[in-house]
C-alpha cells in the first residue's frame, strides 16, 4: 500500500470531525451518522476530558465508531492512544507536542496516516523529517474546548507556512465554523478540522453539510 499521498489526503482533510463521548449531549454513534450524512471527509476519535471513557469502554466505543465510519469509506483516525489505534487497525493517529515523539510513532504504525499538531515553524519542519502527513495547526480562533492550547494564532500562520515553501497538508483547528472556514482555506489550509460545530449543532448534519459547502 505504501504512505497516503498528500493529494488523496488534501481531499480527505476538507471536513475533519473530532468528537469523543464528551463532546456531546447525545449519543456519539447518532452524531457521527448525522455527520457523516451531511458530508464530513475524514473523523478521528478524541475521547479525552473530564468524564472521558477508559478501558474497555473507550475500545468499546472506538470500534462502534470505526464501523459507522467504514461504512461510509470515511478513514478513522484515533487520537493520541497509539495501543487503540493498533489494535483496531485504525487507519492513522493524531499526536500533539507532548505525546510520544513522531520518529518513534513513525515506526510503530508503518503506513497508517500521521498527523501532528504544531504551532511553530521549528516544529513542522521536525514533523516533517519524523514522517508527518499532514499537520493541524492551532487554535485558530478562540475555543472552549481544549483549554491547554497555545496563544490563539489566528490565519496569518497558516500563510506564513504556504510563504516558507511548507506544502504538506495543513488543517486549521480551534473555533472553526461555516462562518469563518472560508478565510482558513484562504488562508492556505487543505481543510478545516471541528469538534463543537458540528458535535453541538440543533442540526448535525445541517452544520457538516454548511462546512463542506464553505471549504
Ligand atoms: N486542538 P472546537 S484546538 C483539539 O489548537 C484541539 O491544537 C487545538 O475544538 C489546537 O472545534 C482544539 O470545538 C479544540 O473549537 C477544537
Amino acid at each position: 500500500m505504501g504512505r497516503i499521498n498528500s493529494e488523496e489526503l488534501r481531499d480527505l482533510l476538507k471536513v475533519y470531525f473530532i468528537m469523543g463521548s464528551t463532546n456531546t449531549a447525545k449519543n456519539p454513534e447518532e452524531v457521527l451518522k448525522e455527520a457523516i450524512n451531511g458530508g464530513i471527509t475524514l473523523f478521528q476519535f478524541r475521547e479525552k476530558g473530564e468524564g472521558a471513557l477508559k478501558g474497555d469502554e473507550k475500545y468499546a466505543l472506538a470500534r462502534q465508531l470505526q464501523k459507522i465510519c467504514r461504512a461510509s469509506s470515511i478513514p478513522f483516525i484515533v487520537n493520541d492512544d497509539l495501543e487503540l489505534a493498533m489494535e483496531i487497525d485504525a487507519d492513522g493517529l493524531h499526536i500533539g507536542q507532548e505525546d510520544e515523539p513522531a520518529e518513534r510513532v513513525r515506526e510503530k504504525i508503518g503506513d497508517k496516516i500521521l498527523g501532528v499538531s504544531i504551532h511553530t515553524i521549528d516544529e513542522a519542519e521536525a514533523a516533517i523529517r519524523a514522517g508527518a502527513d499532514y499537520f493541524g495547526l492551532g487554535p485558530i480562533f478562540p475555543t472552549n474546548t481544549k483549554t491547554d492550547t497555545t496563544p490563539v494564532q489566528g490565519t496569518s500562520l497558516i500563510q506564513v507556512f504556504r510563504k516558507r515553501g511548507i506544502t504538506v497538508p495543513i488543517v486549521g483547528i480551534g473555533g472553526i465554523t461555516a462562518q469563518n472556514a472560508g478565510t482558513v482555506m484562504k488562508a492556505g489550509a487543505d481543510g478545516v478540522s471541528v469538534i463543537t460545530a458540528i458535535s453541538q449543532a440543533i442540526s448535525v448534519t445541517d452544520a457538516a453539510r454548511e462546512l463542506r459547502k464553505n471549504v
